[in-house]
């Protein structure tokens, strides 16, 4: 069972992107199954095949708790662990090939608490992947790029596994903004010069050396462009996914 954890910043894309992924994996070879691990979502683009909803109640323990919506949702993210032995029966007997995991809007409750980690460990036994979407509308200026750039090696740190880091709703970017996004991802001097011409206050020096810090681990390069509406970047994805999880070898 090939587990990828689909996260990201709130309201990204992440479910519409499972949809997507779905459809664009469908294949008699591959199967695939969905999980939704979001508590509180109220609709999802995707009829999940298991559900995080039918063993916790989000609103439940809002009221029990007193809780405001965050508190919700962090109970309801910590009650999931207990639940983890019975969602993975469900998905062993759908016997997928791959699973894809939806996760919480609210992306460091699932990323920097404990659950999470536990959740896709006990799940996978392993063999998980992460997604990392980050929305277009952070491409407006270099050093919002150079935040999600941090944002996305700090989820690999969190959960040790292979990443792929995806910039979302591709279809929605200016023509010019595309272009220039895709200049910073393929030419690292290109995005420095940028993003010191814009800087105002940070240490050059300092910042440089984590901006070469990041493009040397690779992240810089790993990012695709995306969008569910298009249909841009699902191959790329897909193809990347196979080679995380099967050494390169199509499946
Ligand atoms: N233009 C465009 N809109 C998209 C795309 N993907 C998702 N959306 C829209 O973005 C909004 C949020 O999509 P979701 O899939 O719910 O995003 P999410 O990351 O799951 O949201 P949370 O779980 O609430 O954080 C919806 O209105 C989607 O229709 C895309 O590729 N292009
Ligand atoms: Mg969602």
């Amino acid at each position: 069972m090939k587990c990828v954890f689909i996260m990201g910043t709130a309201g990204s894309g992440k479910s519409t992107l499972v949809l997507s992924l779905v459809d664009r994996i469908s294949d008699p070879e591959v199967s695939v199954a969905t999980l939704n691990l979001d508590p509180g979502v109220r609709w999802l683009p995707y009829p999940p095949d298991v559900d995080i909803r039918d063993y916790v109640d989000y609103d439940r323990l809002a009221e029990a708790y007193r809780l405001g919506p965050n508190g919700a949702l962090i109970a309801s993210v910590d009650a999931s662990v207990s639940h983890i032995g019975e969602i993975k029966g469900e998905l062993e007997k759908l016997g997928a090939d791959y699973v894809l995991v939806d996760t919480p809007g609210q992306m460091e409750l699932f990323a920097y608490r404990s659950a999470g980690k536990a959740i896709a460990s006990a799940l996978s036994e392993g063999d998980f992947s992460t997604v990392f979407l980050a929305d277009s509308i952070f491409l407006n200026r270099p050093s919002d790029f150079v935040s999600i750039l941090l944002l996305s090696y700090s989820i690999q740190t969190r959960f040790q596994a292979p990443l792929v880091g995806c910039i979302s709703k591709s279809d929605l970017l200016p023509a010019e903004v595309y272009e220039k996004a895709k200049l910073w991802i393929t030419d690292p001097e290109y995005l420095r010069d940028d993003f010191f011409s814009e800087r105002g206050g940070l240490d050059v020096e300092f910042s440089g050396r984590v901006l070469d810090a990041l493009v040397e681990i690779g992240v810089l390069g790993e990012f695709i462009f995306t969008s569910s509406n298009t249909g841009e970047g699902l191959d790329d994805l897909y193809a990347q996914l196979q080679r995380i999880h099967s050494g390169g070898e199509n499946q």
